[in-house]
């Protein structure tokens, strides 16, 4: 039987002076290239799972429309921003590191397209490399204003679904 694996390994086996080569690599499988270009220094995995983005409390307006009445009130919307907070703060410290934001960063790519340094750079305002609950919820309020565009205190759904206006912040 021709061994398609014992054919690819040869050359690296050459290389490796004949050293290891004994089979021991039979884990890794025939089709995985043992010299695929991996890193020499591998990027930091994140410290928690991501969080599936259909998860995010800011995504859905029904989610967020706890009253059921057609609209997000700014409680209502806080409500939600508070959740997401409470779910990216997987070490409970109450604050977001940029480690937290970018292990929820399939949500946070829902929240105008922000990534998690670029959110970080717009909503850390004392610089201080970490999202407090308040900084959070001061982005949050600034969100919200722009979405309720005509100023009335309520996200109904043509609101909703309008182009949002870029946060200021944010450019
Ligand atoms: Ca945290
Ligand atoms: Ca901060
Ligand atoms: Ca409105």
């Amino acid at each position: 039987m021709l061994r398609k694996g014992t054919f690819l390994l040869a050359p690296l086996c050459a290389a490796l002076l004949l050293t290891g080569c004994d089979g021991k690599e039979k884990e890794t499988g025939p089709d995985v290239s043992p010299t695929a270009s991996i890193p020499a220094v591998a990027a930091p995995e994140p410290p928690v799972t991501a969080v599936p983005p259909s998860r995010n409390p800011l995504s859905s307006f029904d989610g967020l429309d706890a009253a059921h009445d057609g609209r997000i009130s700014s409680a209502e919307y806080a409500q939600g921003a508070q959740s997401l907070f409470e779910m990216m703060d997987m070490q409970h410290d109450g604050n977001l590191d940029l480690q937290e934001l970018q292990a929820g960063a399939a949500m946070l790519v829902e929240i105008d397209g922000l990534k998690p340094q670029a959110l970080l750079d717009a909503v850390d305002t004392d610089h201080d490399g970490k999202l407090t609950l308040s900084e959070w919820m001061a982005f949050n309020n600034t969100r919200f204003t722009l979405i309720d565009a005509n100023g009335d205190g309520m996200i109904d759904r043509a609101e909703w679904e309008a182009p949002h206006p870029p946060l200021p912040q944010a450019r």
